[in-house]
């Protein structure tokens, strides 16, 4: 089946003229849809392989988008179409995703004139943190319940435990090279500080919240004038702990180079965008956030560099049957990146308290 035939399966408006990758997630795949009508759309290829339960997925997305709707409107705000994703119903279902058994699809309503960046200054960072705060306050009162997408997708201990697994099976053979298990080494004395959000959360501390979880730099759409318009990529939206949108949001903004990016002799954890960042979150998060969660924002500054640091070496070792990889050594090479990344934003842990503290 071809791409217009799997668009003519939603309730699209016009012709399809023409369909193009688009964007560079490392998880499903994505196409522009251009057409002669009104609208333009994103059709994704969901990775089922992932995202198992792709009715839940798609229940969460709808109620999140209902609920972002409602309650933008209910605020007065206007141009309501470039504030919220709007996804469309399969003709023969209703629901808002079509499957032949093999491939799971969805579409949206592509947004005028909006921008991503791989990159921000501590200007976009600063309207960025109000804008995930503002994400966060506007879903506290979410009638739905939402599930888990990937249980547990953001608990260390679990995050951890998949390494030493990985390490333990060594699937694809990759421990006998001496960097691997340098690094394994390198991350160990660190794993059970990095896991205190559980350890917090156990003890009754640290509540969860609906989150976005996967708050990359390019996953937000601002307009020409630098204001965010919507917070895109909703897949993981789920409870989870403030720290996964402030920590991610960090992981990709405060890094001087792409996550991916072997020259890791220039990473060097931007205090000025965390201090922008934590600026603009704090402004709209303060209504809910406990004092637990407030000091321990420069804790998830550390803990997604390294949460993501096990990620990455744990599917190295497994032989890359997770992330998008584009030549052999990426996660190897990702892993050297974001432990960089970790050692630079621990180093600072003093700094961003006191930062804080003055806030
Ligand atoms: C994945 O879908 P994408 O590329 O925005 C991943 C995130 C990682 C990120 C690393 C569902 O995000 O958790 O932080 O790659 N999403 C999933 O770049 O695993
Ligand atoms: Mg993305």
């Amino acid at each position: 089946m071809d791409y217009p035939d799997i668009a003519a399966r939603f309730e699209i408006t016009g012709k399809v003229l023409s369909v193009k990758p688009f964007g560079n997630g490392l998880i499903n795949d994505t196409l522009l849809v251009r057409t002669d009508g009104p609208d333009d759309y994103v059709l994704q290829r969901i990775n089922q392989g992932i995202f198992r339960d792709v009715d839940l997925l798609q229940h969460n997305i709808d109620c999140v988008t209902a609920h972002l709707r409602h309650k933008l409107e209910e605020a007065g705000e206007s141009d309501l179409e470039r504030k919220v994703l709007r996804f469309l119903p399969c003709r023969e279902t209703g629901k808002t995703y079509w499957t032949d058994g093999a491939s799971w699809w969805r579409m949206s309503v592509l947004i005028r004139d909006a921008f991503t960046f791989e990159t921000v200054d501590p200007e976009y960072s600063g309207y960025a943190g109000a804008a995930f705060g503002r994400f966060e306050a506007l879903l506290a009162d979410i009638p739905d319940t939402l599930g888990e997408t990937i249980p547990d997708f953001h608990n260390m201990e679990l995050r951890a435990r998949q390494l030493h697994e990985a390490a333990e099976a060594d699937a694809a053979g990759r421990l006998s090279n001496p960097e691997v298990r340098g690094m394994l080494d390198a991350m160990l004395p660190f794993e059970e500080e990095m896991c205190k959000a559980e350890r917090l959360h156990r003890e009754g501390l640290l509540p969860k919240r609906i989150c976005h979880c996967d708050t990359k730099v390019n996953n937000m759409l601002f307009d020409a004038d630098g204001k965010v318009l919507c917070v895109i990529d909703l897949d993981t939206v789920m409870p989870s702990f403030v720290f996964s949108d402030f920590g991610d949001f960090l992981r990709t903004a405060a890094n001087p180079v792409a996550e991916d990016s072997p020259e890791i002799e220039k990473i060097d954890f931007r205090m000025d965008i965390f201090e922008a960042f934590a600026r603009g979150y704090i402004s709209s998060a303060k209504s809910f956030l406990t004092p637990v969660e407030r000091e321990n924002l420069p804790y998830a500054a550390c803990l997604f560099p390294y949460m993501q640091a096990a990620r990455f070496l744990a599917d190295y070792i497994n032989g890359d049957t997770y992330y998008k990889i584009a030549y052999p050594e990426h996660n190897l090479v990702r892993t050297r990146n974001q432990l960089a990344l970790f050692r630079s934003a621990y180093s600072k842990v003093p700094e961003m308290s006191a930062l804080l503290e003055s806030l």
